[in-house]
């Protein structure tokens, strides 16, 4: 098979194992490497000390897998229309729809493996591959853009005019020659809701953000105490934040995700923050088995649960 037939015969594979978009960027290093360096250097990673590591690899996928050529992109959509707020007059969080279902990194890890295995029993040549879903240093972004699975809108997300951006990216690293596929062309226009939107200012220049703001940030990565200034800023959320989303145009009409396994889990997407407050490990254990909302601690959990208290309190 040719590079040209191959690609599209990788994207209906990447279709039959249920991602819903698949494309092909060239395994080159990213245009804006400079500007990545300069964002972790302004300190606008927060305590995210992870993405100062490996930073040569984030930024060229030959350094991930030796004798790169390619990086086949995926979306997977996890969107699904919001369950009503229980009628009840208990003080509520609220969760982020991707932390909604099951680990996502759990469900495209086994697709990207089983997309794999597919190529490698159909292919003819020996090839090597890396499967990538968050855990590997990779800018997924900068090669989902490259690849025209979307643009990278104003809220820094990537975005499809038909899924919005309520989906996840993953990707496999290989060393098959590809056609790539052609970047897309921003679709956000003079649109500025997102930066609106954000309670926090953490998008403070359209298409880049200081993520020491982000209220997804603050209750999933920040370990410490959330600094006094941010705190009634965050309302509600107790896990992650949606509101750059919400506000989109984009995400007005996109289809309900295919997949069971996102599928809402209580206690998302309304906890009661009572109920959070008193949870002991069993408790965490037992309702958050399988969930993505484990990337918090129990005590980080808690923490942010004592926020939106006093935030309900002060709101009414
Ligand atoms: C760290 C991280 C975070 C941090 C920082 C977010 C951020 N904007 O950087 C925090 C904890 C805040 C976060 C929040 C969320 N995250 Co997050 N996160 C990541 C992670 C692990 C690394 C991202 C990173 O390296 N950031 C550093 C910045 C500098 O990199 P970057 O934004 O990619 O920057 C490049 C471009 O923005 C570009 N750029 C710069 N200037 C300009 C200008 C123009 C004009 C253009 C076009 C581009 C451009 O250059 C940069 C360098 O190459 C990725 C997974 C991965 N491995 O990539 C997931 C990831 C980005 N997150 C994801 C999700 C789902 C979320 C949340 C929606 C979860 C939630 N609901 O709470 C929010 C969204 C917040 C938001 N508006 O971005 C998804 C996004 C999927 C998508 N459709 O884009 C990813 C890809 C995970 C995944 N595998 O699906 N996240
Ligand atoms: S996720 Fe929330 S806090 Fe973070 S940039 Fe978007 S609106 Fe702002
Ligand atoms: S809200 Fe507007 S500016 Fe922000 S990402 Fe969506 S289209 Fe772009």
């Amino acid at each position: 098979m040719n590079p040209a037939d191959k690609s599209p015969w990788i994207k209906n594979l990447a279709a039959q194992v249920g991602f819903d978009r698949a494309g092909i960027a060239p395994a080159n290093p990213v245009g804006r490497a400079e500007h990545y360096r300069c964002w972790l250097a302004a300190g606008r990673a927060g305590r995210m000390d992870y993405l100062h590591r490996y930073v040569e690899t984030r930024l060229d996928p030959r350094q991930l897998l030796p004798g790169a050529r390619s990086v086949v992109v995926v979306a997977h959509s996890y969107y699904q229309p919001c369950p009503g707020r229980p009628e009840d007059d208990l003080p509520r969080g609220r969760v982020a729809m991707y932390a909604w279902g099951r680990d996502y990194h759990r469900v495209m890890r086994r697709k990207l493996h089983a997309l794999v295995d597919r190529m490698r029993e159909e292919l003819a040549e020996s090839f090597e591959a890396r499967v990538c879903v968050d855990t590997a240093p990779l800018l997924e972004r900068e090669w989902a853009a490259s690849a025209g699975i979307g643009w990278i809108g104003k809220n820094t997300l990537v975005l499809d005019t038909a899924l919005g951006s309520y989906f996840f990216l993953g990707a496999v690293v290989t060393t098959l020659e590809l056609e790539p596929d052609a970047p897309i062309t921003d679709h956000c226009g003079r649109c500025t809701r997102c930066l609106e939107a954000c309670p926090t200012g953490a998008l403070d220049r359209p298409y880049e953000m200081d993520a020491s703001k982000c209220i997804s940030y603050l209750t999933i990565e920040h370990r410490e105490d959330v600094p006094e200034a941010l705190r009634p800023l965050m309302g509600d959320w107790v896990y992650g934040c949606d509101l750059c989303q919400q506000v989109c145009p984009h995400n007005q009409r996109v289809p309900t995700t295919r997949e069971p396994d996102y599928a809402v889990r209580p206690p998302a997407p309304y906890p009661s923050l009572t109920e959070l407050m008193h949870w002991l490990p069993d408790d965490y254990d037992r309702a958050l088995c399988g969930s993505a909302m484990r990337r918090a601690t129990l005590p980080m959990l808690q923490r942010n649960a004592r926020i939106a208290l006093a935030n309900s309190a002060t709101t009414g």
